[in-house]
């Protein structure tokens, strides 16, 4: 403890000598008021003595050196100019210019991913600024730029010796039951090939009725599958169709175990083709998902079911970006058989960016 006394002319001269020299944390100890000078207390003058003490022990910062003040403001300094680079960099990464992030939100207000809305403004083939956004030139120039990615697309190709295998997989309710319905309708109905229907799908004990109930109205023969040792025998039996159509149980793309199972049936014959139903419905992220998770069966082709179900095709547009998907049918409907074609991007080109 260092005890000091100050004298002043007033209180609050003597408090502020001592706070000076022993710093803020100086404590009083001690005031009085005396006369100082002149004779027997005539002309003396009043003064004042504050005692005052610090505590040493305790680091104490005296109020003359600005140190803290200095160090704070280096601190906000620093703050600020990491926040400055920060801003700059946030800038550099963002769409310059308002037209373009006007399409920018065109395409994502139809569901195209960020990052591939961007790519695909990128990859304009010319200035698009002088466009209105809401203008018919730039909404062609940006779906001639989407079509782009719509690169392989091809159907069920019967050989002319021979025959064709195809499995359908994907998660559940999609809509592989009734597509495989739709496609054996065209092909034995409409085509006038020799069609069997396989169905592996004994998950659901109502899965099988519902496809004996199309092939009974199609006099297709059916056939139930219970192991993969099951179906290459059912195969092998069929030796004589031009058209084997398989049916599977949906599958979660989270379920690894289910997910090898269906790979070692899919994968009993090599000739099978193999085809991924998904759901134009689906979200992106979920949509990712499963492309990932089911290309461990690796499908040749794949079939986007409820076209009619959803606003906008983003979902598609934003996979074909991703992946060099082959595509084949679109189903649009519920109806059996009517409810499905071959992709023509023409015909899908209105859904693109329906929303403005
Ligand atoms: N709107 C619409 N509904 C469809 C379409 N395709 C199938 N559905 C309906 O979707 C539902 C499920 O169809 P399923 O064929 O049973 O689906 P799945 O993939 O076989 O289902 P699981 O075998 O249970 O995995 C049914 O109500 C179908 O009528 C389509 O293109 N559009
Ligand atoms: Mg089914």
């Amino acid at each position: 403890m260092k005890v000091r006394v100050f004298t002043a002319d007033s209180m609050q001269n003597a408090i502020a000598q001592a706070k000076g020299a022993l710093g803020r944390d100086a404590i009083i100890l001690h005031t009085r008021k005396f006369r100082k000078g002149g004779l027997w207390g005539f002309f003396s003058k009043e003064e004042v003595e504050v005692t005052a003490a610090v505590d040493t022990s305790i680091a104490t910062i005296p109020p003359q050196k600005a140190e803290p003040y200095v160090e704070e403001e280096v601190a906000v300094q620093s703050e600020l100019a990491s926040m400055r680079s920060l801003l700059e960099k946030v800038i550099s990464k963002m769409p310059q210019g308002s037209e373009h992030s006007s399409v920018l939100d065109l395409l994502m207000n139809n569901d195209i991913d960020i990052k591939i809305a961007e790519q695909i403004i990128n990859d304009l083939p010319m200035d698009y600024s002088h466009f209105d956004v809401e203008s018919p030139e730039l909404r062609q120039l940006l779906i001639t730029q989407i079509q782009t990615c719509f690169k392989s697309v091809e159907g069920i190709k019967i050989p002319e010796q021979g025959r064709k295998i195809v499995a359908f997989f994907g998660p559940t309710g999609v809509g592989k039951t009734t597509t495989i319905a739709k496609l054996a309708a065209k092909f034995a109905i409409q085509d006038g090939y020799q069609i069997a229907l396989i169905t592996a799908d004994t998950y659901r004990i109502s899965a099988v009725e519902q496809l004996k109930t199309y092939s009974d109205i199609m006099g297709i023969p059916i056939h139930v599958v219970y192991a993969a040792d099951e179906l290459k025998a059912v195969l092998d039996s069929n030796q004589d169709k031009q058209l084997i159509l398989i049916d599977t149980a949906g599958r979660s793309p989270h379920n690894d175990e289910q997910l090898d199972e269906l790979t070692k049936l899919l994968h009993i014959d090599d000739v099978i083709e193999k085809y991924l139903v998904l759901s134009a419905t689906t979200k992106y992220k979920d949509a990712l998902d499963i492309v990932k998770k089911f290309s461990i069966c690796i499908p040749h082709k794949v079939i986007f079911t409820k076209i009619d179900e959803t606003r906008n095709i983003g979902t598609i547009v934003n996979l074909l970006y991703q992946f060099p998907l082959s595509l084949s049918y679109v189903t649009n409907g519920q109806n059996v058989p009517d409810d499905i074609e071959l992709v023509d991007i023409n015909r899908l080109t209105p859904l693109i960016l329906r929303d403005l």
